[in-house]
């Protein structure tokens, strides 16, 4: 039924964004997994709000390099909608390792496509919490409430 459907914001980093034929099989393999694209937009970050974006990062090894790459180049943000779909997003997108993705993964996204640890292609949110927190971010003015009296119905049944 409808309300099962869950949300989660999906991103397509720096890395693939800049490749197009890679953009369009990622959207294919996230069709073919029965997801649906609820929004998406293609947008540049400002620093300061990829500071506040991976703000539990802060402080860490990799968190400049982290920080430096969203801000090399565009990005392709989207809420994606499906059952258990902040679960089965993160498993196609991999784990975060390179090494664990191709050796673990290799059919996930970043075994496909991931280039290093800073340079994996995706992010997806990791609780309901963090997605309702995360699509506020990108998506200021994306109604749930009205998204879930209205669009919903559309794509079930
Ligand atoms: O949810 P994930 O993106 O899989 O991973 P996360 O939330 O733990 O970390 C967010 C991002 O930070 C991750 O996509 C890439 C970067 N990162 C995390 N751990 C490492 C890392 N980057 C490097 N270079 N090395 C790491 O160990």
């Amino acid at each position: 039924s409808c309300s099962r459907l869950q949300l989660t914001l999906a991103i397509l980093k720096p890395d693939v964004t800049a490749r197009p034929h890679i953009v369009k099989e990622i959207k294919s393999m996230i069709l073919r997994k029965k997801f649906y694209f609820v929004e998406s937009k293609k947008m540049k970050l400002a620093q300061s709000e990829i500071e506040t974006f991976y703000k539990e990062h802060e402080g860490k090894f990799f968190h400049n390099r982290l920080v430096n790459f969203m801000n090399s180049g565009s990005i392709w943000a989207h809420i994606l909608a499906r059952e258990d779909c902040i679960k089965e997003w993160r498993k196609l997108m991999g784990p975060t390792k390179v090494l664990k993705t191709v050796f673990e993964e290799p059919n996930s996204i970043r075994g496909k496509f991931g280039l290093t640890d800073t340079r994996n292609c995706t992010h997806g949110s990791d609780s309901e919490e963090t997605a309702k927190r995360e699509i506020k971010l990108f998506f200021p003015e994306f109604d749930e409430e009205k998204w879930r009296a209205n669009d919903e119905d559309y794509f079930i049944n």
